[in-house]
Order: C-alpha cells, then sequence, then structure tokens
C-alpha cells in the first residue's frame, strides 16, 4: 500500500488534482477542481435545492451568489445558502483518520491503517456473529452516487442487510403514504405550484423558516391566494398567512376526517374524479361519517365556525394545494396523517392539475436522492428487495452474482437500535449523519450506542457529538470539495461540483467508498464505478422503466445546461417544459393505475400531559440560519449572529406569569427523561400549556420520548409531556 499512502501524502501538497495520483489499481479517476469561473451548483442544505454560482480566482472560491434565471430559487438564497463555503474552512474540519487507543484517546493515523482497522474489526465481527452483526446509518445529505455506492458497497460488497439513514427521522411517512396510496414514492409537485394556487394550505409546515426561497415563491403567487397554516404555533408562516388554524398537538387526523365529512355532506367533491382515478372512496365516506365538526372541535380545540370554514375555504377554491413537513411526518400516526391529505385532494380532485396536488415537501438537500438510491429500504431505484426479479434486474445491470443482493428489507432505523441494544448488532458505520445530536430519546440511544463493539464515524468534522463517540473516525470531503448529482423536493436533479480542495488527507465520500471496497476485497464488484458520472450513467440504467425514469438525460452538461432536470425524463423526451408535475393523466403507479384511498381510526398519543408533565412539549427549526444540529452553520461567524447562542424555550406570557418567569430568565424543562436548563424566551407564538425547544441545541433529545409511527418507524419530536419551573425539580 505504499502506491495509496504516497496519494494520501501527496495530497496534502499544492493544488495537484488529487485522485489522478491514486494507483490506477485502485481505478479511481480524478474529481476535476473547476477552472477559474463563476460554477453553478446545487445548495448544500435544504431540499429546495436553489442554484449558487461560485466564484473562483486562482482555482480558489472566494465567494458565491444565487444562480439568476433558474427555475428553482430565480436569483435568491437564504442565509444559510449565502454561507456556504464558510464550514469548509472550520478550525475542526477532520482532516486525517482518528482511531481510539487504547488509553481511550483519539489518534491521528495514516489511511492504509484506518482502512485495515475498518475492514479487520467489521469482518471480524461478522465471523463471529454473523454478516446481521453489522449495519449502517447514512443520509440524504450526499450525493446520489455517494449513496448508490454506500448502499451497493455494503449491502453487496460487504453482506450487510441491515443499513437505514436519518430520512427515517425525516421522510419516511410521506414514503410509506405515497407508495401505499400511489403505488410509488412520488411528490407529484413542481415549485411553480406554490405560484399557480389560490389556496394553499400548510399542515404541520413552517416553510418561512425551514424553505424560505420556496416561500418566496408562494410569496410572488399573483392570485391574491388564501394561505392557510395549520399549526399548533403562530409560526413565522403563521404570522405571514391569510389563516392560522392553531389546532391541539397532533389532532389533525380527526381534523382531516372533520373536513372530508363536511365536503361530502355539502357535495363539495368531485363525483367524476373518484369514479375514474380512485378506489376505496365508499368506504372511507362510511369512515368519516362519525367525525362531525361537534366532535372534530372537541378533539381539536378549533371552534365548530374554524373547521366549516376551513372546509368551504378549501371548497371555494380553484387550485387547491395542500403542503405538508414535520408537523404531520413526526408522528404517532403520521402515515395516515399524510394519506388523510392526499384523500382530501383526490376528493376534491386537487392533484395533477397546476397550483394543486398533496404535497410533502422534503427537508435535506438529498433527501429525495436517499428515499430512491441508497439501498436502505428500497432496493436501489425503487425497487423492491423481496422480489426475485427486481434483484435478477438489478444483479445483471450491475453484472453481480444475484446471490449477492439480500432477499430480506432492512430493519429500520429504531429497530437497529433495539438490535445494538439486544447485543445483536455489534458494529456500526455512521455516515454524514450526527444520531448522537439529532436521534430522539438521548439517554437511552447514547447508552446503547456504548455498547457496540466498533463504530466508524465517516464526517466532515471529528467534533460532532457521534464522532467523538467513534472508535474511528473516517475524515470527508464536504459539499463544494466533491462532485456528483442531488434531487430536490420537485424531483429536480441539480449538480455539484468541486470548487474547493478537501482540508489534510480528509476524501470525498465517493473515494472513501472506493478504497474500503478495495481494502475488504470487492474491488472488483465495483470496477466499473470509477466517477461519479460513470455511477450516475449506471443509475440511469436502474431506473429505466421504472416511474423515476431519467434515461433521458444525457449527461451531467445536460443538467447543468437546463438548469436542473425532473424526473421521469425518460429516452426521447425532448427538454423544454422545466416545470413538469404528475398525474396531469389521472393515472397511478398502482396495478389498477387508481390512486387509494387509505383511513384508520385516530388513536391518543403515547404520552399526553397529565398533572406531573402538563405541558406539550414541541421541537422543530428555529431559524433559517441553523442546521438541524449546527456542525455546519455554528462555523459561520455572521450565520452565528442570527440566532439566540444559548438553548431556549419558547414560553407563553399567561404560563411565564402563572410560573413568575420572567423573559430571558434561565428555567428548567423536564420530562420523564431528562431535565434541562434553557433561557425562557417569553412570546405568543406558543399557545398556552405549550413549550417550543428547537432542535438544533443537543439538550433537546435528551427530552423527547422515543416513540414511532407504526408504519413507518418515524420518530414522534413532535410530542411528549414536559413540566416548566423556575428551579430544578429537586428545589421545586
Ligand atoms: N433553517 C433550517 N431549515 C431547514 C432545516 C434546518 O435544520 N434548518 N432542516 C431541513 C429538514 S431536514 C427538514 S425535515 C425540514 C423541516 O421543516 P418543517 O417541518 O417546516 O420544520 P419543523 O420546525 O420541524 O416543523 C414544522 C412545524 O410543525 C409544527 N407541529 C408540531 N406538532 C404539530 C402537530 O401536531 N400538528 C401540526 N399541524 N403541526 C405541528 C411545529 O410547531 C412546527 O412549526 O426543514 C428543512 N429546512
Ligand atoms: N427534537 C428533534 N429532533 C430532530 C428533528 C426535530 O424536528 N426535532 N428533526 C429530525 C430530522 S427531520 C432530521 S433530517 C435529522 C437531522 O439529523 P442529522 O442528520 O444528525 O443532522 P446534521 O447536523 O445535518 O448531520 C449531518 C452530519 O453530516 C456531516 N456532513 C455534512 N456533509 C457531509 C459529507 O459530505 N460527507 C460526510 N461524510 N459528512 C458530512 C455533518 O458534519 C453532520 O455531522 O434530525 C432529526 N432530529
Ligand atoms: S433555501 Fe435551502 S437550498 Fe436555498 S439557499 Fe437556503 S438552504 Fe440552500
Ligand atoms: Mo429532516
Amino acid at each position: 500500500m505504499k502506491q495509496l499512502n504516497e496519494f494520501i501524502y501527496q495530497k496534502s501538497g499544492p493544488l495537484t488534482d488529487e485522485l489522478a495520483l491514486a494507483p490506477s489499481a485502485l481505478g479511481i479517476l480524478p474529481q476535476r477542481l473547476l477552472p477559474d469561473s463563476a460554477a453553478p451548483m446545487v445548495c448544500g442544505f435544504c431540499s429546495t435545492g436553489c442554484s449558487l454560482d461560485v466564484h473562483l480566482k486562482d482555482g480558489i472560491p472566494v465567494n458565491l451568489t444565487p444562480t439568476k434565471g433558474c427555475p428553482v430559487n430565480t436569483g435568491e438564497a437564504c442565509p444559510k445558502g449565502w454561507e456556504a463555503l464558510a464550514p469548509l474552512k472550520a478550525f475542526d474540519r477532520a482532516t486525517t483518520p482518528y482511531m481510539r487507543k487504547g488509553h481511550g484517546r483519539l489518534e491521528p493515523v495514516n489511511w492504509d491503517a484506518a482502512l485495515r482497522i475498518f475492514a479487520g474489526r467489521f469482518k471480524d465481527i461478522q465471523s463471529r456473529h454473523g454478516n446481521d452483526s453489522v449495519a449502517f446509518l447514512s443520509t440524504g445529505q450526499i450525493p446520489t452516487e455517494e449513496m448508490a455506492f454506500l448502499g451497493a458497497l455494503a449491502k453487496f460488497g460487504m453482506g450487510l442487510v441491515h443499513g437505514d439513514g436519518n430520512t427515517r427521522q425525516c421522510m419516511a411517512t410521506s414514503v410509506v403514504a405515497y407508495k401505499q396510496a400511489f403505488g410509488f414514492d412520488a411528490p407529484p409537485y413542481t415549485y411553480q405550484d406554490f405560484e399557480e394556487s389560490d389556496c394553499l394550505v400548510f399542515i404541520g409546515a413552517n416553510p418561512c423558516i425551514a424553505h424560505p426561497i420556496m416561500w418566496q415563491r408562494v410569496c410572488r403567487n399573483k392570485n391574491k391566494p388564501e394561505l392557510i397554516v395549520i399549526d399548533p404555533r403562530k409560526t413565522e408562516t403563521a404570522m405571514a398567512a391569510t389563516r392560522h388554524y392553531a389546532l391541539k398537538p397532533k389532532s389533525d387526523l380527526v381534523l382531516l376526517y372533520g373536513l372530508a365529512h363536511i365536503l361530502i355532506k355539502r357535495n363539495w367533491i368531485d363525483e367524476h374524479y373518484i369514479n375514474a382515478h380512485t378506489s376505496g372512496f365508499e368506504g372511507f365516506r362510511e369512515h368519516v361519517e362519525s367525525f362531525t365538526p361537534f366532535y372534530v372541535s372537541a378533539a381539536t380545540s378549533l371552534s365548530v365556525f374554524q373547521i366549516q370554514e376551513l372546509a368551504n375555504l378549501i371548497h371555494r377554491g380553484k387550485r387547491v394545494s395542500l403542503w405538508w413537513t414535520m408537523g404531520v411526518n413526526q408522528g404517532h400516526e403520521a402515515v395516515r396523517t399524510a394519506q388523510a391529505i392526499v384523500n382530501l385532494a383526490l376528493m376534491t380532485g386537487n392533484i395533477g392539475r397546476p397550483g394543486t396536488g398533496a404535497n410533502s415537501i422534503t427537508g435535506q438537500c438529498n433527501a429525495m436522492g436517499s428515499r430512491l438510491f441508497s439501498n436502505t429500504t428500497n432496493l436501489l431505484g425503487g425497487h423492491d428487495f423481496g422480489n426475485l426479479k427486481h434483484r435478477r434486474k438489478i444483479a445483471s445491470l450491475l453484472n453481480i452474482d444475484e446471490a449477492r443482493i439480500p432477499a430480506r428489507n432492512s430493519l429500520a432505523y429504531n429497530q437497529i437500535i433495539e438490535q445494538i441494544a439486544l447485543g445483536k448488532i455489534k458494529g456500526l458505520w455512521i455516515i454524514a449523519t450526527n444520531p448522537a445530536h439529532s436521534w430522539i430519546g438521548q439517554q437511552e440511544f447514547r447508552h446503547i450506542l456504548k455498547q457496540l463493539e466498533f463504530l466508524v464515524v465517516q464526517d466532515m468534522y471529528h467534533t460532532t457529538q457521534t464522532a467523538q463517540m467513534a472508535d474511528l473516525i473516517l475524515p470527508a470531503a464536504g459539499w463544494g470539495e466533491k462532485e456528483g448529482t442531488m434531487i430536490n423536493s420537485e424531483r429536480r436533479m441539480g449538480i455539484l461540483r468541486k470548487v474547493a480542495k478537501a482540508p489534510g488527507q480528509a476524501l470525498a465520500d465517493f473515494a472513501i467508498f472506493k478504497l474500503i471496497a478495495h481494502y475488504w476485497g470487492c474491488g472488483e464488484m465495483f470496477k466499473a464505478w470509477q466517477t461519479p458520472e460513470a455511477v450516475f450513467h449506471i443509475l440511469k440504467e436502474i431506473s429505466r422503466g421504472t416511474p423515476c425514469d431519467f434515461t433521458g438525460i444525457r449527461d451531467y452538461a445536460m443538467i447543468e445546461a437546463q438548469g436542473g432536470i425532473q424526473w421521469p425524463f425518460p429516452q426521447g423526451q425532448v427538454p423544454q417544459e422545466n416545470q413538469r408535475r404528475l398525474f396531469s393523466d389521472g393515472k397511478f403507479f398502482t396495478g389498477d393505475g387508481k390512486a387509494r384511498f387509505i383511513f384508520e381510526a385516530p388513536r391518543p398519543v403515547l404520552e399526553d400531559v397529565c398533572n406531573q408533565y402538563p405541558f406539550v412539549l414541541l421541537t422543530g427549526r428555529g431559524t433559517s440560519a441553523q442546521w438541524h444540529t449546527q456542525t455546519r452553520t455554528a462555523k459561520s461567524a455572521l450565520l452565528r449572529a442570527m440566532y439566540p447562542q444559548d438553548i431556549y424555550a419558547e414560553i407563553n406570557p399567561e404560563d411565564a406569569c402563572g410560573l413568575g418567569i420572567r423573559d430571558g430568565q434561565w428555567v428548567y424543562v423536564s420530562t420523564r427523561r431528562a431535565e434541562i436548563k434553557v433561557r425562557a424566551l417569553v412570546m405568543p407564538s406558543v399557545a398556552q400549556g405549550h413549550i417550543f425547544v428547537p432542535m438544533h441545541y443537543e439538550a433537546a433529545n435528551h427530552l423527547t420520548l422515543p416513540s414511532f409511527d407504526p408504519y413507518s418507524h418515524q420518530p414522534s419530536y413532535k410530542m411528549a409531556a414536559a413540566r416548566l419551573a423556575k428551579a430544578p425539580y429537586y428545589y421545586a
């Protein structure tokens, strides 16, 4: 491995094209640094997928500006986008692999040693406990080509069966809801719908903070639209809306069935659409019979008038679009709630036309890539591990032995954690996610992580909460330091470019996977996987004939020239319309081509408020300048100046008054799992009896309750019973 070491060490030298020095035996081809010019590329934070022009001088990125005239962001970016280069220069970048030594400290090691340890330790665990004893957790924040490489390497190369991603925390509910209702995980909309709708209903979504550039598109709507927000909090979006319905947390399902009840009773439904394009409506009609306005009012805390008004607004709209995000997806009955939204769109014929749709907004920059190509919940490209035909197809396209493809689905994230707790899974490889901050119920989770025999974390930084628990850290290049494609919320593929050199020995995840394949002894299997673009062509073939067929995309250059291309884009399609929505022909991806009405009786939450814990604890996004666990956004001085440095809780003034709490004071929030100290932010954004703690501060998930939707296994981050006090519990 002398050659490899040479390659790694030479890489730290002047601006050489590091991967060109890779031993040809490894088959890594160079990822080219761009020449000096403005390079348009898709932003690496949220799923809006804004295009940013990175400006280079002497081969170094000096600044960036939002791309003008592209179909997504039309010349605008939010603060995170403007500061996208800052996290690359952070002091705590992992610039070398680290290994935990006998005395317990993490110490730098070279790549050769790190990769030997990686393969040696995982193989040893597998040989003692079977292939199922090693698992991986991946992400929605690396390019599709890297995700596909990771999934194929882990499952077909290393023989792992279990691997899931942080998209479980985020989009699993929408995936299951869409698959069951439409026959494929297919968000139907295009961003133009924000501008064409005349009634937009946002359910459990706060786009002003979480998707600011999508919100800019809403603001450009010329139809004087009705902007309706359904959220227990008076969020920034609710304040900008024309109507806000502050329902009781987790009562959405009852409300949505109640709306369906009124629409049916008044015959405000589209019988023609229902008959021609859907199945299961009669059962649904019976199901919602008992959801009378009085019943719904009692369950949701909304008045009968408000519920009727909302039904009326949906009826009056000619182009009604329904948008949902985490207030729906992160719930105890999340899948059925998302499907209740789908049902409303179907029964009123609000789908497939401009300005309509049952539209799940995605979270991470490439959650949509992960949903299709991470090889976790689906076999590559939305295929099914349990389907022999699908396994044969993929095996033949990848030129591998069919027996290498597991015939079983992976366990879901929470089940992987359970298996670690039971001692069945002993090795874990975590890539581009920081679960020791973001996973639900940290007390229990960290305790469980410590039971692992071997934990590998692959991240840009060696300082993340999860990296600090690792036995081995693999240093990764970040956004801007590598190439690939990502898929945004409206199914648009965009390009990521390499505009900067990763620091020290950090490597693109793509190159790390290639090296691991070599050290594992399965490098031959990935001989053709030389560059991200080569993998793009492989994935293209895999997509042929599926709902996400993108065989019509010639190459990266074509994506760039079009400002991104939405799937489906089958061979023969001519690029003309750059805003395309699904289901305009009323045909869905189910066996009979009809969309399905799916429904179920609402259930109580796992942990409701009580005398001891009388507050509902809500969590979510705090500001547009903070990204998740803050490993990236906290590195920008500009962004840091835009949000409170201390963890805080939004508290209603009446509650604060009752407890003698002043604004800005330190107070204690406790749940049955933990007690944390936060600054009181006294404001009427939250209703009486509710507290909101942003997820960006580490302590937030010490409070949350590990509970999950039964179908999607998505964590219910937005409901726990809490207590609030001026002094800690034991003094109170
Ligand atoms: N600035 C910034 N932007 C981001 C992110 C970030 O970290 N920072 N993360 C990205 C990611 S991955 C995601 S998934 C998205 C998330 O985007 P959003 O889902 O819009 O953000 P959240 O704040 O998590 O949750 C939205 C709202 O759900 C409400 N809610 C809570 N419980 C209920 C309920 O029972 N019913 C209803 N109807 N509403 C409820 C909350 O009050 C909150 O206002 O944002 C993306 N964009
Ligand atoms: N209480 C509460 N908790 C929540 C939520 C909530 O609403 N409430 N929301 C949940 C949701 S929707 C989500 S999506 C999750 C997000 O949770 P996480 O995925 O844990 O959050 P991030 O901070 O985005 O972590 C991404 C990690 O990848 C690293 N990284 C970035 N780019 C690269 C790269 O190119 N390569 C590699 N190898 N590493 C990279 C970053 O440094 C960071 O450590 O949080 C969930 N947690
Ligand atoms: S809205 Fe999202 S994609 Fe656009 S600049 Fe901001 S973080 Fe990036
Ligand atoms: Mo997310």
